[in-house]
């Protein structure tokens, strides 16, 4: 799939999955980053991030101070591994700085360094809650995370430093803090005192890091099914979601044609009855009184060729209609003149004698 595919592809998905940002992000970083593991150091400003950087790699490439200085992500490929310098996690960064931060966290990630400087005492609530979403995304992702605590120089108290150690170690039961000094493996590598370089923590921390590296191909393997499997299995929800109310309102459309039709069909033999009726007297009306009836009442001529005029049968009928009628109304009249009031019928009059 070439490139603009890709891009079109992914935009139809996040179209219908837009809580799926960040794992399509990652999905796409899994499917088109380099082989390189990405490693991303994170923590607060002036902990000690960018210093640390620069020990584990031997050569001072990212900028140390005390001061805010990482404020976008710094990259740096070194030995196969792409070293990511993020801003300083602070609550009062400019949301720019968390973007980056973000992005680097959840979206470049291979393996994580959290660090937090010892001499701060105990996690704070924005490090403490970080760091247990990022324990509980290596239940889902197997991504790494290594909590490392550094300034371990400025720490001289042994009893202090052990008890802000265990204070951690409470914090977060699930990972191995493991303590640095930069200063120490600095001064311990440039005056030639292996002691100190080991007093430092720096080699112990290497061979962590070495370690997490060497499993970071079976997490991506990992953590790309897992992304797609999930992703699939929620766009076969929605599509499952979308058959089902599909059918409701088929079903619903299907009820309302046969309500419709049902209602149709009854107001149409309503119709019919009447007309039916209707044609019956008529009939009848124009067997007995040649009645001009406007032509839309009319019953269609049925026989073209039959004769127009029946007056040599009405004439006798309507004469003796009329007897008939005579006798009733006398007798109506009698009965009336009984009753005293004369009842005739209007209508019947009035189609008489129209
Ligand atoms: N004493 C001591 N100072 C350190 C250590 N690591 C970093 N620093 C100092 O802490 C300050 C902030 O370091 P930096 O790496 O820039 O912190 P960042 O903002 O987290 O990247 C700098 O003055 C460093 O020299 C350490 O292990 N020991
Ligand atoms: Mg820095």
């Amino acid at each position: 799939m070439d490139m603009q595919n890709f891009e079109g592809a992914v935009n139809a998905i996040l179209a219908v999955l837009p809580n799926r940002e960040t794992d399509l992000a990652r999905l796409v970083r899994l499917i088109t980053a380099a082989a390189y593991p990405t490693i991303t150091v994170i923590g607060k400003y002036n902990h000690g991030k960018s210093r640390l950087l620069n020990e584990l790699i031997g050569h001072d490439i990212f900028s140390v101070a005390d001061k805010r200085e990482t404020i976008h992500l710094a990259e740096h490929i070194h030995q196969n591994i792409s070293w990511l310098d993020a801003p300083g996690l602070d609550a009062d960064v400019a949301a720019v700085d968390d973007d980056y931060a973000f992005n680097a966290i959840w979206t470049q990630a291979d393996i994580r360094l959290f660090v937090h400087s010892i001499r701060e005492g105990e996690l704070d609530a924005i490090e403490h809650q970080l760091l247990q979403q990022l324990v509980s995304d290596f239940q889902t992702s197997q991504r790494q995370t290594l909590l490392v605590l550094t300034q371990l120089d400025q720490m001289p108290d042994q009893q202090v430093l052990a008890h802000i150690q265990q204070s951690i170690r409470d914090q977060i039961p699930d990972l191995d803090a493991l303590s640095v000094s930069a200063t120490r493996h600095r001064q311990g590598v440039e005056n030639s005192k292996p002691l100190l370089v080991e007093k430092s923590g720096i080699v112990g921390l290497q061979q962590a890091i070495e370690l997490a590296i060497s499993q970071v191909p079976n997490a991506r393997r990992h953590e790309k099914n897992q992304l797609f499997s999930g992703m699939q299995q929620q766009l076969t929800q929605l599509q499952t979601e979308l058959a089902q109310t599909q059918q409701k309102l088929q079903h619903i459309q299907q009820q309302q044609r046969q309500d419709f039709d049902e209602r149709l069909i009854k107001i149409l033999d309503k119709i019919r009855e009447d007309l039916h009726r209707f044609w019956i007297l008529q009939v009848r009306m124009m067997h007995l009184y040649p009645i001009h009836l406007p032509p839309c009442l009319k019953i269609p001529q049925v026989n073209s060729n039959a004769p127009k005029s029946r007056l040599p049968i009405r004439v006798p009928v309507l004469i003796l209609i009329v007897i008939l009628f005579v006798m009733v109304w006398w007798d109506c009249l009698k009965i009336s003149k009984r009753m005293s009031k004369v009842w005739i019928p209007s209508s019947l009059l009035s189609l008489v004698f129209q």
